[in-house]
Parts: structure tokens; sequence; C-alpha cells
């Protein structure tokens, strides 16, 4: 491994004569000294044509934190119900009532089906992410994740989002520590990094203007991280933001894991427009590794950033693993948001297809669980 970042290190700094650009030598000393990169820095990385050189600085500490190694999990995805009150305009998934036609709730019969699959194929995480139905109590919350616990006492549970938690808070009148303690005790491990969207005011309003807040969302997870319960984190970036809302985003996210330690990876999802109210063009592959590469390099207090395989397509998640990512999320094998969307991967990966696919990117597969343990190495 030393000789791997040795050589990584030898190659940026013969690298750096031909950067005639001041400013960029200046980040990537910083870099290579281990300092602290600015939000100004940042953005100036956005701002540069320079990919390569970003890209070898990004692995160049990624490899400093994780090795050689590249993780995935073998978990389901459960999207219980599309019916929704927020009616976020970037969503092509949800739909408003139960008598849309494309509305849809599994039963809990189906939802336990899907956990028995998953832990049947040696499955260690289930992740439940849906809409927010105006019909549902705060008990139905508790109750799905007590029953699948019941019937598999074994099942990681990684989910709802804070804004869900939020919402609950609301509907019963509790507070967000409450319905956390509660959650907990129905047997929630890890709260999901889904809702962050954008935290810069303006944008949020605009594409999701009924959902909690920055500060809201960033609430909850500062109150789970005090509760022991470690949160995931995302962005969704590549519809009406700019880069300067992007360092913004980030910068929120340090300076909360700066104060907390509590979360355990951050996640860009590139946003996918077909079918939304939102509409818009799809990012190109160039900007969805530098949002990786950077998110490596600003985030120096993550230890995980995720290339999440079902938004950016297997060829471009292989890459991201050479650009500073190093997970690409699990087998999944049902998920209906971003393929509302029209994201075009396939789903119901056997774990064979990501072992495949991250030795194809020159890593090590390491399985883990929900917590980011090894289980193996592959
Ligand atoms: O919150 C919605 C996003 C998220 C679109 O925590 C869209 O490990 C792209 O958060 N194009 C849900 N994205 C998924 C999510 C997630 C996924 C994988 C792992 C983890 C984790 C979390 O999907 C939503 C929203 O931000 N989304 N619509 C769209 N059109």
């Amino acid at each position: 491994m030393a000789q791997l970042l040795n050589n990584l290190m030898e190659e940026i700094e013969s690298l750096l004569p031909a950067v005639v650009d001041k400013r960029l030598r200046e980040i990537t000393e910083k870099v290579l000294s281990g300092k602290r990169l600015s939000e100004s820095d940042a953005l100036y990385l956005f701002e540069s044509e320079n990919l390569p050189l970003l890209g070898l600085l990004a692995e160049y500490r990624n490899r400093l934190v994780n090795g050689n190694y590249a993780y995935f999990v073998v978990n389901v995805q459960i999207n219980p119900t599309n019916v929704c009150i927020y009616g976020c305009k970037f969503c092509a998934f949800a739909v408003k009532g139960r008598n849309h036609p494309r509305a849809y709730e599994m039963s809990l019969e189906e939802i336990l089906q899907k956990v028995e699959r998953i832990y049947s194929l040696g499955g260690r995480e289930v992740h439940i992410v849906g809409g927010i139905p105006p019909h549902w109590r705060y008990e139905d919350y508790l109750n799905l994740l007590r029953e699948i616990k019941k019937r598999f006492p074994e099942a990681v549970l990684k989910a709802y989002t804070a804004i869900e938690v939020y919402h609950m808070a609301k509907i019963s009148k509790k507070g967000i520590k409450e319905v956390l303690l509660d959650l907990k005790e129905a047997g929630l491990s890890v709260l999901p990094g889904g809702g962050a969207e954008i935290f810069n005011e303006e944008k949020r309003k605009l594409i999701a203007p009924l959902k909690a807040s920055a500060k809201e969302y960033l609430e909850v997870h500062r109150i789970a991280h005090s509760l022991g319960i470690p949160t995931n984190i995302t962005m969704l970036y590549g519809h009406i933001e700019d880069y300067k809302d992007r360092v913004e985003h980030m910068s929120h996210v340090r300076k909360l894991q700066d104060e907390t330690g509590g979360f355990q990876v951050f996640i860009p999802l590139k946003y996918h427009p077909e079918g939304t109210e939102l509409g818009g063009e799809l990012t190109s592959s160039v900007d969805d590794l530098k949002t990786i590469a950077i998110a490596r390099l600003f985030l120096d207090n993550f230890k995980h950033i995720k290339a999440y395989w079902v938004t950016l397509g297997e060829r471009i998640a292989q890459l991201a693993l050479n650009f500073g990512a190093d997970d690409i999320d699990g087998t999944i094998l049902e998920e209906k948001i971003v393929h509302s969307a029209g994201t075009k991967t396939a789903l119901g990966h056997a774990k064979e297809k990501l072992i495949e696919l991250i030795k194809g990117a020159g890593k090590t597969p390491a399985e883990r669980d929900t917590y980011y343990n090894i289980v193996r190495v592959y």
C-alpha cells in the first residue's frame, strides 16, 4: 500500500511542473500536506478543467484512508409506497394521492418477502425509503420496523430519512429526540441520507417547497448522532443548483461532521430529469467525476464517499472508484425512485456482479455491513 501511495504522490509531483495555474498548484500542495481545503478552493476545483490532476489528488486522499478497498453491501431497497404529500419538483416517483393511477402501497407481506429474499442470499441491510403518505399514522412507521424485526430479528434497518423523522415529530406532536428513540426501540439501526437535496434555502424552496428546511434536516441528524444513531447524507446535484451551492451544501455537512462525527458516508446523487416537473438535462460524466473527487477532497472528515451505481451507471461508478470514491452501495434488488426518473441501470445484481465491477476498477472488493465493518474481502 505504501508503494501505491508513493507512486501516486510521485505521479502528482511529476505533473506539477506542467501545471501553470498557480492556484491549482497551491491546492495540490495543501492536499499533499494534509491541509484542509477552503470553500473557495473547492469552488476553484469545480471551475478547473484539470480533471486528471483532480482525480489523482482525490485518489491519493482516498487511498490514505481506505487503502485499495472498495466497499459494497448485500442489501435490498424497499420503497413501500409512492404516495407522498411533498410534491418535490425533481421527483418522478411520487404521486399526490392514493387514487392516482400510478399510486401503490406494498402490503406488509410483500415487504417481508423482500426482506426474506435478501437474508436468504446472505443480506446485511434493509434500506427503506419511500413517499410520505397523508394517511400513514405515527404508529404505522414504527409498526413496519417492529414487524420486520419480529420476523427477522437479525435484519439491520437503514430506514426513513430525516424528512420522515421530521414529519413523524409533527404528526405525533413529539420532539425529534423522542421520535428517534421510538424508532430505535422499534428496530432502526441507521438513518439513510435521502432528503438532503440541496441546502441552499432559495434553491431548496424552488425544488422542494414543502420539505423541512436545511436547518431542520441537519438538526435531525445532529440529534440522531447525539443518540448514537449513525446517519448517511446525500446531495442531489445537476438540477438548478450551481457549483457554489454544491460547495455550500458540503460545507454544512463538513461542519456538522466536525461537531458530531456521526456521518458514515457522503453520497452525491446525480439528478435524473425524465418525467419530472423540473425537467432539465443529465450532468456530464466529467461533472459526475469532479463532484465525487471534490467531495473526497473537501470532506476531509469523512471516511467514505459513495458512488451510487444506480444513479451514476456502472461504468461511471467504476471510474469514480478511481476518483476518490470507495463505496458503491449494494445489490439493492429493486429501486423505484431513480428508475421512475429514467435511469437505465439494470437491477437485481448478484453480489458477484458487484465484485466484478469493483475488480474491474482495479480495487479490492470488501463486503461490508451497514456500519462499514468489513465482513469479507474478495
Ligand atoms: O432523497 C429523487 C433522490 C433520494 C430523484 O443513505 C433522485 O446509503 C436522482 O437517498 N434523480 C433517495 N435522484 C435515495 C437515497 C439513497 C440512495 C442510496 C443510498 C442511500 C444511503 C440513500 O433519491 C431522495 C432524492 O434525493 N431522488 N428523485 C431523481 N429524479
